[in-house]
């Protein structure tokens, strides 16, 4: 297991140097985030970035993420010179070294909550999803109510993108997923990445769109839409957790021991109701995680892929972006790492050093 931390490039108020001072962190996972979604991403751009992180002292270990454009996901025409530009930025992530892609197939949103500061009884503050509080957030101005969205789509871009969505149910988003990875895993392998889907989240239809990537026999289903080592599965303990039906453990098993988990996103979120849950610190008794049988199963199957602690509560003050604060995750990213050790899992010894 390699312990890394989310960075969101020059505009993050986290500079790399503070993320260099958390212990036994060296990996970032990182993106371009002025390309349009579509277009290819430069070579140059993203050489760029990776010299950035190494001067840092950090290496560029997981591309999160490359976004997949609406049309693909639709299955519109324009999906051939997409999936193209897409396949290019694939190889440019293995021109730099980047081996790790970190993707989503949620059509519209992706991460979606109701609350992006909800208080708890410590002071801090989490992200927070209602199902109910949800079901009261009115579309038809566009994203302006929908916490972390405001900006995301006009009123006339959303209602015609949620039209055309009225056209794909679950099956034919999984046939548009079958033939972006028949294209695109292929184009990986060569690259020398690993493509790793993110499960939805929260893993269930919301504003009335498909959502398919929610539970293990979903992750299993993916796994075998393009059997190859290059497609494989981020594996989101928050996302599944967020489903009380999902036996995390058993998921991470059955994955794990086929060597599909590259990457692994490590949170807590509490219960609190059905379609209902809040974000929660990292140790297994603060949730509904299991996050030590997590971890156990990783380090059965051999997992020695990146691992980051995902969100974070803001808490000691700290302002900045809803779940990407750098106390909480910090702290997450120490727990994960103590909890590895105790579980004997593989320890790189040799802090300078990035086996891949
Ligand atoms: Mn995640």
């Amino acid at each position: 297991m390699q312990m890394t931390f989310r960075w969101f490039g020059a505009s993050d108020p986290i500079p790399l140097e503070h993320i260099r001072q958390i212990p036994g962190v060296r990996g970032i996972v990182s993106a371009l985030y002025d390309v349009a979604v579509g277009d290819a991403w430069p070579l140059a751009a993203l050489s760029r970035l990776a010299e950035t992180i190494d001067a840092a002292g950090l290496q560029f270990a997981v591309v999160e993420s490359i976004p997949v454009h609406e049309d693909i996901k639709l299955g519109r025409p324009s999906r051939d010179r997409l999936a193209d530009q897409y396949c290019a930025s694939v190889h440019a992530m293995g021109d730099v070294g980047v081996p790790v892609l970190c993707y989503n197939f949620m059509p519209i949103f992706d991460w979606t909550r109701t609350d992006l500061s909800m208080r708890l009884s410590d002071g801090s503050t989490a992200l927070a999803y209602d199902d109910a509080a949800l079901s009261r957030i009115d579309l038809s101005g566009g994203t302006g109510d929908l916490p972390g969205w405001a900006a995301a789509y006009s009123a006339a871009e959303l209602a015609a993108l949620l039209d055309a969505y009225r056209a794909v149910d679950g099956e034919r988003l999984w046939e548009h997923l079958a033939w972006f990875l028949e294209r695109v895993a292929p184009e990986a392998a060569r690259a020398g990445v690993r493509m790793a889907i993110h499960p939805d989240d929260p893993p269930w239809s919301i504003f009335g769109l498909p959502r398919i990537i929610t539970d293990g026999a979903a992750l299993e289903r993916l796994i075998g839409l393009v059997d190859s080592p290059a497609n494989g599965v981020t594996f989101c303990t928050g996302s599944l957790g967020a489903d009380p039906r999902n036996d995390l453990p058993a998921i991470a098993r059955r994955l794990g021991e086929r060597g599909r988990i590259h990457f692994a996103h490590c949170r807590n979120v509490a219960i609190t109701g059905p379609r209902q849950f809040h974000e929660a610190p990292h140790p297994s008794r603060f949730g509904d995680v299991p996050m030590r049988a997590v971890l156990a199963t990783l380090r059965d199957a051999g997992f020695t892929g990146p691992m980051r602690p995902d969100h974070g509560r803001m808490i000691w003050g700290e302002r900045g972006r809803p779940g990407y604060g750098l106390h909480d995750r910090a702290l997450g990213a120490m727990y994960l790492q103590g909890l590895w050790e105790g579980l004997g899992g593989p320890v790189d010894e040799d802090e300078s050093s990035f086996p891949s």
